[in-house]
């Protein structure tokens, strides 16, 4: 761009040269391994990973200086990285680290650009307001030390308009500067997940939304040098909102879609899996059927809040001038409340193999009174990870109708499990959960029960003739249970659910 035609701020890049000096907010599960590989790209010399000293999380600061990620569980290739930037491992900058942890925000002043990856959960699941405090607790301390020719932008998920909207004027506010003339912002949405943060921020193609194309053009600036296989997409803040929660929002529907088609399917009597194999084989130039998986419930933190995020989008930006019929909910909330209905489905499943029980046993069997071992509380097969567990609906709803429930999960930390109920609580030892169980219920496709031997399980369970199975992931073979003894439910599984009892 010639200087006549440039804009004030892009004189002021300019001026500034290129970006060499980076602070990252939130030292989380987005911000460390996007730190560590701006903080090992040659183009860039300094990166502050900015982290308050709070009771919560402060031990980060001295973890992080010493070379040791913070994190849990196994982060391909991070570890050595964190010693890498650090100056731990003897290596090139030993002497001197070009990754600093501190909790002196002051240090933004110093900083070509900051990049801000605070988390932003709800307040409360029911009602589906984000909490966004941390966020703007982050960007205030941006704004206050904020210097002209800066580059500000924002990696947490966030409702579409909040960048062009709520951080302008937060930023603003704090600095007295002008954005898109003082100082540039954009919002470049993480699309890390867990076990491959540092494969995914250099392999996913990276959004990249300023708000106007001068800062857009800035942001690529500082995107392009950690990309290998990942290409930069430039768009819009607003867009790049939009994209990060759309994409999520689809794979929920999808989901969904896959749900609805196995609720049907029970009550055809039909096999699901026979008719998603043959609706998946109908490809070829032009034609895409992504038909997912249903399941016992969609649970974490991203395709649980991603819609109501879009939603609330649409309606602050675009509330007069959106033409939607008036009798028609949104498909994308009615997908949620279908994922949302499937721990329900799972109980009507647990009371109707119950029932069934009970005819041939000539007395009533419900809920009340039953035995239920749970197994799966982690949202997610082969995973720790609980935030918002459909596992944690089915609880209370089988709690509240008189069921006592066990729960069982090979992964989740029982001492920091995510969402247990008041008075439960999660266990590994799967003989005890099972003992005495009159139903089994299967909420997580973990690799453990994948290998369930029906005779074993059922001799743990003991006490009734026939106890039930319902199978949530699709993880146990229907003949093998029901040639056991067992009343049999699945997910889709009109074809065996309602069986003939054996034995
Ligand atoms: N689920 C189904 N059926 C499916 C797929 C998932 O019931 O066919 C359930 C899972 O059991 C789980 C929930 O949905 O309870 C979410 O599963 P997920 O595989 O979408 O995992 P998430 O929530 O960790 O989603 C993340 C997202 N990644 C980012 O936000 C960067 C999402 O955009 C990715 O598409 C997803 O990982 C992925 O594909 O692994």
């Amino acid at each position: 761009m010639s200087t006549n035609t440039s804009t004030k701020l892009q004189q002021l890049f300019e001026t500034r040269g290129p970006i060499k000096t980076i602070g990252v907010i939130g030292m989380g599960y987005v911000g460390i391994p996007a730190a560590m590989l701006f903080a090992d790209a040659p183009e860039f010399d300094q990166v502050y990973g900015f982290q308050r000293a709070s009771k919560s999380s402060g031990y980060k600061i001295a973890m992080l200086n010493a070379g040791v990620s913070p994190l849990k569980g196994e982060e391909p290739g991070l570890e050595v990285l964190i010693a890498k930037v650090v100056g731990k491992d003897g290596g090139e900058n030993s002497g001197k680290p070009k990754f600093t942890c501190t909790s002196d925000f002051s240090k933004i002043a110093e900083c070509d650009a900051v990049t801000l990856a605070i988390q932003t959960p709800f307040e409360n699941p029911k009602d589906l307001i984000p909490n966004f405090t941390p966020l703007i607790e982050g960007i205030r301390n941006v704004g206050r030390y904020l210097t002209p020719g800066t580059l500000v932008i924002l990696e947490s998920t966030i409702t579409p308009g909040t960048t062009a909207g709520m951080a302008r004027e937060i930023l603003e506010e704090e600095s007295g500067l002008v954005a898109g003339e003082d100082f540039g912002l954009a919002h470049a949405p993480e699309r890390v997940m867990v076990g491959r943060l540092l494969k995914n921020i250099q392999e996913h193609d990276r959004i990249v939304g300023g708000i106007d194309t001068v800062c857009t053009g800035r942001a690529c600036e500082l995107y392009g040098p950690v990309l290998t296989k990942g290409q930069l997409i430039p768009m819009s803040s607003t867009a790049a909102e939009v994209t990060k929660t759309a994409e999520n929002t689809f794979r929920d529907l999808q989901i969904a879609a896959a749900n609805q088609l196995a609720l049907y399917c029970e009550a055809m009597g039909i096999n699901f899996y026979d008719v998603r194999t043959g609706v998946d084989s109908l490809k070829g130039e032009g034609i895409t059927r992504a038909i997912l998986w249903p399941g016992a419930g969609v649970g974490g933190h991203c395709l649980t809040k991603d819609t109501y995020h879009l939603e609330r989008g649409v309606q602050q930006l675009g509330p007069d001038a959106l033409d939607w019929p008036d009798d028609i909910a949104s498909l994308y909330v009615s997908s949620r409340l279908i994922n949302d209905f499937m721990p329900a489905h799972m109980l009507h499943l647990t009371e109707s193999a119950l029932a069934q029980i009970g005819k041939i046993e000539n007395k009533t069997k419900t809920l009340a009174g039953a035995k239920i071992a749970l197994l799966g509380w982690a949202f997610l097969n082969d995973s720790d990870d609980a935030r918002n567990t459909p596992a944690e609906p089915f609880y209370e709803a089988a709690r509240a109708a008189g069921a006592e429930v066990r729960i069982h999960d090979p992964w989740v930390d029982p001492e920091t499990a995510a969402d247990v109920p008041e008075g439960a609580d999660v266990t590994r030892d799967l003989e005890s959960v099972l003992r005495g169980a009159d139903a089994v219920v299967i909420f997580a496709g973990h690799k453990e029960y994948r290998t369930l031997v029906p005779a074993e399980v059922k001799a743990l369970c003991g006490g009734c003739g026939h106890p039930v199975i319902v199978d949530g992931r699709n993880v146990a073979d229907p003949d093998e249970w029901i040639g056991a003894g067992y009343v049999y439910r699945g997910i889709g599984r009109g074809d065996k659910n309602g069986h003939q009892i054996i034995g």
